[in-house]
């Protein structure tokens, strides 16, 4: 069995959510906030037999899109400042970012 950590933006959430719970498999969603952008995002944990392990990658990769986003760094310690003009930086998010584990032992009480 594998527990696949999948951490998407929160806008493809429910839409990962309905295909995943539609098409018959368990999941659970944790909000949870990314360490760059410190903006909420989601993470969707899976518990799930080897055999599906691909058609779970398929649904998320189904409904996880990549999005542009432009963040103003901070100023540089360097400099002033007061003569720091920030210059957004491009930056691609998503899809998902996906951490497939090994499930030592299942139980359910
Ligand atoms: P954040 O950490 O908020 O990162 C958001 C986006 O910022 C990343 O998108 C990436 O494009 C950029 N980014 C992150 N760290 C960077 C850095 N040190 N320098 C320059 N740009 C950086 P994604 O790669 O699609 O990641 C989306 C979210 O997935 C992340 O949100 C984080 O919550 C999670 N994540 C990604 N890789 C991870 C990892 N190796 N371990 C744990 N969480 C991860």
């Amino acid at each position: 069995m594998k527990l696949i950590m999948s951490i998407v933006q929160r806008e493809d959430a429910d839409d990962l959510l309905k295909l995943l719970t539609d098409a018959g498999h368990k999941a659970t969603l944790v909000s949870t906030t990314g360490g760059f952008l410190r903006e909420g995002n989601a993470t969707i944990c899976i518990g799930t037999e080897d055999d599906k392990v691909e058609e779970v990658l398929g649904l998320v990769g189904e409904s996880c899109h990549t999005r542009t986003r432009y963040v103003s760094p901070l100023a540089p310690l360097t400099e002033p400042s007061e003569f720091y003009i920030p210059e957004p930086v491009e930056l691609e998010v998503g899809g998902a970012t996906v951490f497939i584990l090994d499930v030592e032992r299942y139980e359910k009480f």
